[in-house]
Parts: structure tokens; C-alpha cells; sequence
């Protein structure tokens, strides 16, 4: 049983060499709980489903790494580029290669300020995959991606929880669906595919309450990251790591803490899921 996991996070979204400990650390998280675990990105214009570990570190460590997105993928290809894959990229990767759940941190969603909305958004709405997160990212405006997702049809369900998560920490005072357990989870990916929709079933999964931050903190660090981004006249695809590598400046490195447990407690409830999508994709073979 495969489960999918992103390299964005590693070459954009993590400072090295804590974007390696927590790449590799995913991947035993996913051995440890009897799954092979599929790190995708691609290496001079082929795409790689399942990284060595190699090729994660050299990913890693290498500053000039495209972060592609799935409208840049075909680019990347036909320049024979070295590329991590974002959320949208690996969902859509996933999904070719069979793989029916993906481990990330945080969604890209709806930036605050002039118009900037991820692709993630777009791609869940037509990748039928189940994709874990820890909420949209903190830097992001929460209630209008939330309502975005609504408006292109995504299922959204909060693990264990009836308010969405806010990536750093476990509440945003915007309520949604429970989902109760990894096999409930599968059977939604059943049913949504049988109704012939092509939406993910995206997971919001708090982040554990020992690395949570307070809303406050965050909100603060934020608020520096913002101007440094004023500052720094940063747009387009630089915004996303711009802000996280400020929010770990501000906050002394506690965000990147924060943001390697997220990731692991990801990782594991996606193991869950996906074993349990196996066992109900095995059934209906043998029932035929
Ligand atoms: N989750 C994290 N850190 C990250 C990302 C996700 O914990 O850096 C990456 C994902 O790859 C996501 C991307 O798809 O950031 C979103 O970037 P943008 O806002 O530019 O679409
Ligand atoms: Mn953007």
C-alpha cells in the first residue's frame, strides 16, 4: 500500500537541514505502519514516483530547485528541469500512478491582499484522491478558502474535530464535517467515485496539541512576515516560502517544530486511510 508525499515542502517549504530529518522521517513513519511510502518530484525532466533517499537530499540541499505546480509540470518535462511537485502536482502524479492517498503539511489556498489563489484548490476539485492536511497554511485567509472549496465542490472533513484546523494550530472558529476514522474516510473515497465525482476528500487534521501554537503568536509573527514581504516586494510562487521561512525567523524556529509534527501526525492517519482503501479496493476485486 503506497501513500504519496510532496517535495515542495522539502526544498521550499523547510529550511535543510531540517527539510531532509523530516523528509526521511515521514517515509519511516509510513514503513513503520506497513505502507511504502512515495515521495515524488522530478529529476532532470523525468518524473520520480518514489525518490531515493539520494535524491531527497540532493533535492534538498540544492538551492535552485523549480517548485512546480501541475500547469508547470509539462514545462519541467520538456526542458528536462529539476522540479519539486506542490500539493497540486503530487495529487495529480498520485493519482496517475494508482496511489489513492497523499500526506502534506498545509494547502495553498487564498492568499490575503491581491488576487493569489493556489492551484491546490483547483486540482483538488478534479483529483479523486484523499489528501491529509493540517489545515490551510497560516499565512493564508482561512474563511475564504474555505468557501472556495466550497464553491468548487471539494469534500472537506476535520478528523476527529468539528472546526478546521488552522496548520500551527488546532482551531479557526470555522466549523465542518467530523469524520470519526480512517475506515470511515476510505469509504467516502468509495462513494464519491461511485457517484462518478472527481473531487479529493480532503482531511483536516489538527496538529498535535504539544506543538500547537496559540492563534496570538501566530497572528504576531505574521503580522512581521507580512511587512517583510511589503518589504521585500516578493510576488507569484516566492510568496508561499518567502512566508514560512520568515514565520521561522520570527519565531525563533518554533513554526518549523510545529511544522515537521503536523507533517509526521499527517503522515500516519494517511497510512491508516490508505490500508483501509486497500482492504476495501481488494473486496470489491474479489467480489466480481
Ligand atoms: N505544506 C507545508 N509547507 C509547504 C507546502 C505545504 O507544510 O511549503 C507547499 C505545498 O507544496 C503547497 C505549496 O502545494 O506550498 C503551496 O504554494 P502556493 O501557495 O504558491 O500555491
Ligand atoms: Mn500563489
Amino acid at each position: 500500500m503506497k501513500v504519496a508525499l510532496e517535495s515542495t515542502v522539502i526544498t521550499h517549504g523547510l529550511p535543510y537541514p531540517q527539510n531532509v530529518e523530516t523528509a526521511l522521517s515521514m517515509e519511516n513513519i509510513v514503513r513503520e505502519n506497513s505502507g511504502v511510502p512515495v515521495t515524488i518530484g522530478v529529476l532532470a525532466g523525468k518524473i520520480k514516483i518514489g525518490m531515493t533517499a539520494d535524491e531527497i537530499e540532493r533535492m534538498a540541499k540544492e538551492e535552485n530547485v523549480f517548485k512546480a505546480g501541475v500547469r508547470e509540470l509539462s514545462i519541467m518535462l520538456a526542458q528536462k528541469r529539476w522540479a519539486s511537485t506542490t500539493v497540486s502536482a503530487t495529487a495529480r502524479l498520485a493519482y496517475l500512478n494508482k496511489i489513492h492517498v497523499f500526506a502534506t503539511g498545509g494547502i495553498g489556498g487564498v492568499h490575503p491582499g491581491p488576487w493569489d489563489v493556489s492551484m491546490d484548490l483547483m486540482e483538488l476539485s478534479r483529483t479523486p484522491i484523499v489528501v491529509v492536511s493540517a489545515g490551510p497554511k497560516a499565512i493564508l485567509d482561512l474563511p475564504g478558502t474555505y468557501e472556495i472549496l466550497e464553491t468548487i465542490g471539494v469534500t472537506v472533513v476535520g478528523y476527529q474535530v468539528d472546526e478546521m484546523p488552522a496548520f500551527y494550530s488546532r482551531s479557526s472558529g470555522i466549523g465542518l464535517p467530523r469524520a470519526n476514522d480512517p475506515a470511515e474516510i476510505a469509504e467516502m473515497l468509495m462513494q464519491s467515485r461511485k457517484l462518478g465525482l472527481t473531487n479529493a476528500i480532503l482531511v483536516f487534521n489538527p496538529i498535535p496539541a504539544q506543538y500547537e501554537i496559540s492563534n496570538e503568536e501566530v497572528e504576531r509573527w505574521k503580522n512581521l512576515s507580512n511587512q517583510d514581504l511589503a518589504d521585500a516586494g516578493v510576488s507569484g510562487k516566492q510568496v508561499t516560502p518567502f512566508l514560512l521561512a520568515r514565520m521561522a525567523h520570527h519565531s525563533e524556529g518554533r513554526t518549523v517544530k510545529s511544522n515537521r509534527s503536523l507533517l509526521e501526525n499527517n503522515v500516519l492517519l494517511a497510512t491508516q486511510i490508505g490500508h483501509e482503501i486497500e482492504k476495501m479496493t481488494s473486496r470489491k476485486i474479489r467480489s466480481i
